[in-house]
């Protein structure tokens, strides 16, 4: 067995160090103790990468069409359908969609190739979708693009403010380093701004569960009573920043007092004064935020809400206090710093800027550099739409889902002439309509960099050798650049070349008026950048000469901006109300956002058996009280409706969603299930300063979704899903499930379950039962007494839990004692079925767990000493905390007649 690679995971932009260890067809995954970010820590989703490297459903070779075709016919069709797009319609007719899932080197080359070579500056990225509103609001502060803190800043505070960022879902390493800091230091405050009330909120002091979209009128609040109560700093607000004055009477015109300010947020004035007192008394504050603050049409001026709070009190730029937009994805920031939003240029410079485009162009060696932005994600599919754009490039991202309006973005790539996709898998909703598909690395074949939220750049090395023919990202660009007849400019033979051309133009010309600066890495070697450890930027030139460069933790330490003034800006933010608003015929708020355990569109974690166990099915969250009143009951299945869209999920009432809006998680892909694609539901407002799209904030209706029947299957082998009327399809170990529902019954149930689903000729053998009268059948297939499947089929949702069935696929045989009890569904020894998982990482199960609570485990510590959950990654001890919580409230015998009754579903 080699010694481990070091890498990077490749899911969110905490940027953890992975070990990764090969020995034979496994890969062993653990955290890297010497990653500054983690120090060996790592999340259900980190810890479980191994299981997502088989090379099922991965694209191995380059496809036209249908047709698989050797890479040199695919690189010549994009090279060529490129070339003629532009000589007749313009450079401005073709564009790249690119994403923060690139590499720095990827991203580099495609932007280089996009705004040097071709000319346009049409490369846009699903950054736009995410961090764009912060982006814009950092510009307009600080003049440039920065994130000034460090991750240990946060473990500094004496009060941590999570704005719009379900934390422990979504940035699960930085939420255990809070825990920790806070068990060593019980000084510090935790208050959660959501209006959810998220997992994230088990650690929080204080939840505010403010109205969706009023965030600028409770940090305009919090700014107008600093004022008031003489809390500015008002040496630093002279010393190092301008609008200050104006900014405070705009807080204090819009918010007024904190009565108002609470009214118009929806919150208790009494808990809103206090996170002001406490705000008002804690030098070290950190406010972190994320997307409930960036995807808003007034997203920009959230994040300067926020950011002028912190500049009205100085407090930033020194320990644990600050500003602290966390990125989503790994190589969020790389793709800032390359310049792969539409309106910047490179390594942070500005389009706009004469001076930094006379830099650029000496130093790519191009004559002419667009002048003016190019088309933003949401403007480039409707170029496409109305046919301004003829060919794109779509790399690692998934349009067709993640886009607002999806229904409207599948139908611009239908009409686009030349849509070329990028991807390591073959079958997403995005690759169903390319023309030219191109197999790329993924992750643990990709070598190159990224750079998380606190600026440390970070090595991702490959371990494994590519599959089929997949090609590097920057490969794969730079061998079309080359077709197209640049042929200087992408001589590059590997991803270190790349980085240290990057490293330099960083440095070109910066005389440190841009922060961003890898003049120190410029110089690397092979074997240097092979070794590189993670370092955060900037890392200027060393002047010594035996001085090593080293990075910078900490930004404005100094006290100097990036403005030509060197000052920040206070911005004056006017609250808005949200681009549409609820009315009588969509009397509800949609808000969508992440789950726990899937990434995205789950390309990638959707293989992975133990994360689709948490939540295995996209749902929709409501509140108890709304769902009596639409006539909705949990575990049924219900259509929520937009002026864009529907989609169909099973109804969940967590307690988490405040009465008049819903919540239903981005996930699930038409790959996935039937009709749970939210993307087709979210309005197409974006935020006018950044583009960014309003995927919080969409008025929609609810209703029943009538069926006949409810239904599911585990199996071994793949069921056709084209006879029900509703499907979810989970990935187990060594199984698939699927969650099915009819409206209509079939005259024989096992009729059709031979026809359509276990139409198995040979010597299966069957174990039925059916009750006809009651619409109940169940059945179990048995081969060589291994379970091959099992299907269960009843008028209403209160099926059988799935986790003990699921446990029977691993068995080597089924005993006479499980057959007996197979058709109920239902383990003989109660202790055997541990129930729907809750601790992904040991696969600890909910019935295990409360077992545990009422066998006298009374708090978190002591059901992880029993049963190790929660022990790994901590990001199920709100769970179960809460099953705690329930037990207790049970055994004192509290009458709880408003609790909806459990109903078997699989929704914990
Ligand atoms: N498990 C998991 N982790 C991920 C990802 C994933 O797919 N899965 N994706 C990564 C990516 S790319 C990103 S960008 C991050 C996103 O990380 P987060 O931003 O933490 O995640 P979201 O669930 O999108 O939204 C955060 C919260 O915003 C709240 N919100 C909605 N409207 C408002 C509002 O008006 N004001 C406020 N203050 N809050 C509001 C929502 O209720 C939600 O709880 O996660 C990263 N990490
Ligand atoms: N409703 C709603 N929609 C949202 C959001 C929301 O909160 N609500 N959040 C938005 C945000 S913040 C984000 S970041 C986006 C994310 O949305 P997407 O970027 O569309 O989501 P992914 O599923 O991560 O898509 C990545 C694709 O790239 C492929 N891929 C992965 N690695 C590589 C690689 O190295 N090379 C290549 N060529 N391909 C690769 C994957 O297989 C996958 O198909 O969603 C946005 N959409
Ligand atoms: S927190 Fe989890 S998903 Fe994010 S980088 Fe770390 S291990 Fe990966
Ligand atoms: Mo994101």
């Amino acid at each position: 067995m080699n010694g481990p690679t070091r890498t990077t995971c490749p899911y969110c932009g905490v940027g953890c160090g992975v070990l990764a260890r090969v020995a034979g067809a496994e890969v062993h995954i653990s955290g890297d103790p010497a990653h500054p970010a983690n120090r060996g820590a790592l999340c259900s989703k980190g810890a479980a990468l191994g299981e997502t490297l088989q090379p099922t459903g991965r694209l191995l070779r380059p496809r036209i069409g249908a047709r698989e075709v050797g890479w040199d016919d695919a690189l010549r069709k994009v090279a060529t359908g490129f070339r003629r797009v532009i000589e007749r319609h313009g450079a401005n007719a073709v564009a790249f969609y690119v994403s923060g899932q690139l590499l720095t080197e990827d991203y580099y080359v495609a932007n280089k190739l996009m705004k040097g070579f071709i000319g346009s500056a049409n490369i846009d990225t699903n950054s736009r979708l995410c961090m764009s509103s912060a982006v814009a609001a950092h510009k307009r502060a600080f003049g440039e693009d920065l994130v000034g803190v460090t991750y240990e800043d946060l473990e500094l505070a004496d009060l941590v403010v999570l704005v719009g960022s379900n934390t422990a879902w979504c940035h699960p390493v930085l939420y255990q380093r809070i825990i920790r800091a806070r068990e060593r230091r019980p000084c510090m405050r935790v208050v959660v701004i959501d209006p959810r009330r998220t997992p994230t909120c088990d650690l929080a002091d204080l939840h505010l569960p403010l109205r969706s979209g009023t965030d600028v009128v409770l940090f305009n609040g919090l700014l107008a009573w600093l004022s008031q109560q003489g809390l500015l700093n008002e040496e630093f607000l002279d010393a190092h920043t301008r609008g200050a004055a104006r900014a405070v009477l705009v807080a204090e015109n819009t918010a007024g007092s904190i009565l108002a300010a609470a009214h118009a947020c929806g919150v208790d004035a009494s808990t809103l004064q206090l996170f002001y007192e406490w705000f008002g008394a804690s030098e070290r504050v950190i406010s972190m935020f994320s997307q409930g603050v960036n995807q808003s049409s007034s997203g920009t001026d959230k994040a300067n809400s926020i950011i002028n709070v912190h500049l009205a009190t100085g407090r930033i730029g020194r320990p644990g206090m600050g500003p602290f937009s966390v990125t989503g994805q790994p190589n969020a920031m790389g793709g800032r710093e390359v310049g792969g939003l539409a309106n910047m240029l490179a390594a942070h410079m500005e389009l706009d800027n004469e001076e930094h485009r006379a830099l650029v162009r000496q130093f790519w060696g191009v004559s002419e550099l667009p002048e003016r932005p190019g088309l933003k994600a949401i403007e480039l599919f409707e170029a496409m739409y109305d046919g301004r754009v003829k060919a794109v490039w779509i790399m690692a991202t998934n349009p067709i889902v993640s886009l607002p309006n999806a229904a409207r973005a599948r139908e611009a790539l239908e009409r686009c002439e030349l849509v070329v996709v990028s991807d390591c898998v073959a079958a997403t909703d995005t690759t169903a309509y390319a023309h030219v598909l191109l197999p790329a690395h993924a992750w643990g074949e990709k070598d190159g960099t990224v750079t998380n939220s606190d600026r440390h750049i970070s090595r991702q090395r490959a371990f494994l050798a590519p599959a089929g023919e997949a090609r590097a990202d920057w490969w794969i660009i730079c061998q079309v650049a080359r077709r197209m007849g640049y042929t200087r400019g992408f001589e590059f033979e590997g991803p270190e070349q790349i980085f240290a051309e990057h490293a330099a133009l960083s440095a070109y010309g910066n005389d440190g008026g841009r922060a961003f600066d890898l003049g120190g890495l410029a110089m690397l070697s092979a074997q240097d950048y092979a070794d590189l450890e993670p370092v955060p930027w900037p890392v200027r030139k060393a002047l010594g000469v035996d001085e090593r460069p080293a990075g910078t933790d900490r930004l404005f330490t100094d006290r100097r901006f990036f403005h030509p003034d060197q000052r920040a800006r206070l911005v004056a933010t006017r609250p808005r109300a949200p681009r549409y608003t609820r009315d009588e015929e969509y009397p509800l708020i949609l808000n969508t956002g992440r789950i726990r355990d899937q990434w995205h569109s789950m390309t990638r974690s959707g293989l992975a058996p133990r994360l689709g166990s948490h939540l295995p099915e996209p749902y929709i969250d409501m509140h108890a009280a709304d769902a009596l009143s639409f006539g909705l009951r949990q575990g049924t299945l219900v259509r929520a409706t937009t002026r864009w869209g529907s989609l169909v999920a099973r109804l969940r009432t967590s307690g988490e969603v405040a009465r008049g809006s819903i919540f239903v998680p981005i996930h699930w892909s038409d790959q996935w299930a039937s009709d749970a694609r939210v993307g087709a539901l979210v309005n197409p407002a974006a935020d006018p300063i950044s583009g960014e799209p309003e995927f919080k904030h969409t008025p929609a209706r609810v209703e029943p979704f009538l069926v006949a029947w409810y239904g599911f299957a585990l199996s071994r082998g793949q069921i056709p899903m084209d006879n029900v009327s509703w499907w979810v399809r989970v990935q187990g170990l060594h199984f698939t499930r699927y969650e099915m529902a009819g409206r209509n019954v079939p005259g024989s149930w096992e009729g059709w379950v031979r026809r359509f689903w276990l139409n198995s000729p040979d010597a299966a053998e069957w174990i039925e039962y059916e009750d006809r009268a009651a619409g109940i059948y169940r059945v179990a297939l048995l081969r060589n007494e291994r379970l091959e499947a099992c299907v269960f089929i009843s008028p209403r949702p209160d099926l059988p839990e799935r986790g003990w069935l699921a446990g029977l696929f691993s068995a080597a045989r089924i005993t006479v004692q499980s057959r007996a009890s197979l058709l109920s569904g239902r383990a003989r020894d109660p202790a055997a079925d541990t129930g729907a998982t809750v601790c992904a990482c040991f696969g600890v199960g909910r019935n295990a767990i409360k077992a545990a609570i009422a066998d006298g485990c009374r708090d978190t510590r002591a059901v992880g000493e029993r049963l190790k959950a929660g022990t790994n990654c901590g990001s199920c001890v709100p769970e179960i905390r809460r099953l705690i919580a329930e037990t207790a409230a049970v055994t004192n015998d509290v009458a709880r007649k408003d609790q909806v009754p459990d109903d078997g579903t699989a929704i914990a």
